[in-house]
C-alpha cells in the first residue's frame, strides 16, 4: 500500500540522457498534415500476411509437424532477440557495446525479424523516444491504437517526423560495416533469412511439405511483428507509471511476456540508456537481458548501462503514481 505523499506539480530530471528522453514538443503542424495519404502495397501485403499466418497457426495444430512449430518458436525468439538485443539496446540506445562477432549475430537474427535495415530501425526509434507523443514521433500513440500498433506503416510518415528526424545523429550507425553491409545487401538478405531459410530448412530435414513450412513461417513473422508493435500501441495506454506518472509509456506485463522483456515502458523511456530496459527483471520476464548478460560473461558483450537503485528510488518518490514496490524499500533504511 503506497504511503500518502504528495507529488511535485513538475518533472525535476538528473541527467542530460533524461532531459533527451523526454517530450520535445514538435513544432505546431498543420491539420492538413495529418490526412492519411495510405499506401496501398503495405495494406494488401499485412492483410494477406495477417490471413496466412492465421493459417499458420491453424496448421501448427493440425498438419504441420511438432519440430515445425518448435522450430518457428525458436526463430521467434531469434529475430525477438535482433530486435531487442540488437536495434534496441545496443544499436538504437548504445546501452551496451558488443564486439563483432555478437554485432554479426545480432545482425543475422535482426534479418530474420524483417523489421527493415537497423538504421532505419534506430533512427525511427530516436526520434520516438525524442519527439515522443507529437506528430513527429512515426507511431505517435495519441492518434490511437490502430496508428501507433500498425497504422503508421499503412500511410506516408507525418512531414514532422521527416523534418525532425533530420535532427538525428546516426553517424554512430553509419560507421559499423556490418549495419552498412546489412543496409546495402538487405533487399537479397532479408528474404534469404526471413523467408527461403525458414522454409527450406523444415522441408530438408524433417519432411515438412511446403505449404506447412511457408505458412508456419508466416505465423512467425506476425508473432514477431504484432509483439512488437504492442510496445508502441498496448504499453502506451495501459498500465502502471511507477518512475514517471506524467508520460503515456506503462509498464505491462503481457506485452513484457510476448516482447521478450521490452513491455517495461514508463521504466523505459524514464531511463533508455538501461540495458534491461526494466528495473527488476533481469531473468523474470526479460529473456533478453538474460541474454545480453550471458554474452557479457563470454566477453562479447561489455560496458553495460544501467541505473542505481538511488537514482531510481529518487525519482520513483519525485514523480512515480504511487504503484512501485518503493514502499517496502524503507524498511531496510
Ligand atoms: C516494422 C517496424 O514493423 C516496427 C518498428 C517498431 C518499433 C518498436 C519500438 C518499441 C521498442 C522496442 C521493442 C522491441 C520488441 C521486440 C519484440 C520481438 C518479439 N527521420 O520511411 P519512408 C525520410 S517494419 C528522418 O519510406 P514514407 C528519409 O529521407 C515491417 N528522415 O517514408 C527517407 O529516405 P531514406 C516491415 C526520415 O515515404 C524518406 O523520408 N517493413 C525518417 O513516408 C522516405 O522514408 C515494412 O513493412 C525519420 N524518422 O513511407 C516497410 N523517416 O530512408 C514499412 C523517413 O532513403 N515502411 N525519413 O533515408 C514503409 O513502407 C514506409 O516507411 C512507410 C512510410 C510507407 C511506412
Ligand atoms: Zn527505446
Ligand atoms: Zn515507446
Amino acid at each position: 500500500m503506497a504511503p500518502n505523499i504528495s507529488f511535485p506539480t513538475g518533472v525535476l530530471h538528473e541527467t542530460d540522457d533524461e532531459i533527451s528522453a523526454l517530450n520535445t514538443p514538435a513544432e505546431v503542424s498543420k491539420p492538413d498534415d495529418r490526412k492519411l495519404k495510405l499506401v496501398w502495397r503495405n495494406i494488401i501485403l499485412f492483410a494477406y500476411l495477417h490471413l496466412a499466418a492465421l493459417y499458420g497457426l491453424w496448421l501448427m495444430f493440425t498438419s504441420a509437424k511438432l519440430a515445425t512449430s518448435v522450430y518457428a518458436i525458436l526463430l521467434y525468439q531469434l529475430g525477438g532477440f535482433g530486435i531487442t538485443g540488437g536495434a534496441h539496446r545496443l544499436w538504437a540506445h548504445r546501452s551496451y557495446k558488443a564486439k563483432w562477432p555478437l554485432r554479426l549475430i545480432l545482425t543475422f537474427c535482426n534479418t530474420l525479424a524483417f523489421e527493415d535495415s537497423v538504421i532505419d530501425w534506430a533512427r525511427d526509434h530516436r526520434v520516438h523516444h525524442k519527439f515522443s507523443e507529437t506528430d513527429a514521433d512515426p507511431h505517435n500513440a495519441k492518434r490511437g491504437f490502430f496508428f501507433s500498433h500498425v497504422g503508421w506503416l499503412l500511410c506516408r510518415k507525418h512531414p514532422q517526423v521527416k523534418e525532425k528526424g533530420k535532427q538525428i545523429d546516426l553517424s554512430d550507425l553509419w560507421a559499423d560495416p556490418i549495419l552498412r553491409f546489412q543496409k546495402k545487401y538487405y533487399n537479397i538478405l532479408m528474404p534469404l533469412i526471413s523467408f527461403v531459410m525458414p522454409t527450406v530448412v523444415p522441408m530438408y530435414f524433417w519432411n515438412e511439405t511446403f505449404g506447412n513450412a511457408f505458412c508456419v513461417n508466416l505465423f512467425r513473422y506476425a508473432l514477431t511483428l504484432n509483439a512488437t508493435w504492442l510496445v508502441n500501441s498496448a504499453a502506451h495506454m495501459w498500465g502502471d507509471k511507477p518512475y514517471d506518472r506524467f508520460i503515456n509509456p506503462a509498464e505491462n506485463l503481457v506485452v513484457a511476456v510476448l516482447a521478450l522483456g521490452e513491455g517495461w515502458h514508463n521504466y523505459h523511456h524514464t531511463f533508455p540508456w538501461d540495458y534491461k530496459t526494466s528495473e527488476l527483471g533481469k531473468y523474470s520476464v526479460n529473456f533478453s537481458a538474460a541474454l545480453i548478460d550471458f554474452f557479457a560473461k563470454i566477453g562479447w558483450a561489455y560496458e553495460l548501462k544501467t541505473v542505481s537503485e538511488e537514482m531510481i528510488k529518487k525519482r520513483v518518490l519525485r514523480t512515480g503514481d504511487g504503484s512501485h514496490e518503493i514502499w517496502g524499500w524503507g524498511d531496510k533504511d
